[in-house]
């Protein structure tokens, strides 16, 4: 299924390669897009919930606003 996240903190192409590879890392995601001026992360998200999706960019040190 695929999944929008908002995401606050990306400041530089360093910041959204991390959450790139955070989110492509959970088991099942493929896809991932993110966009560091739209500050936004768009990827078919298999089987994860929304809760393993914010925690994975969470521990990562940056905030979700939104996921829809
Ligand atoms: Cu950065």
């Amino acid at each position: 299924m695929y999944k929008t996240i908002s995401i606050e903190g990306m400041h530089c192409q360093h910041c959204s390669a991390a959450v790139t590879k955070a989110l492509a890392a959970l088991p099942g995601v493929s896809g991932v897009s993110v966009s560091l001026e739209q500050g936004q992360a768009v990827l078919d998200a298999g089987s994860n919930s929304d809760a393993a999706l914010r925690e994975a960019i969470e521990d990562i040190g940056f905030d979700v606003t939104a996921i829809k």
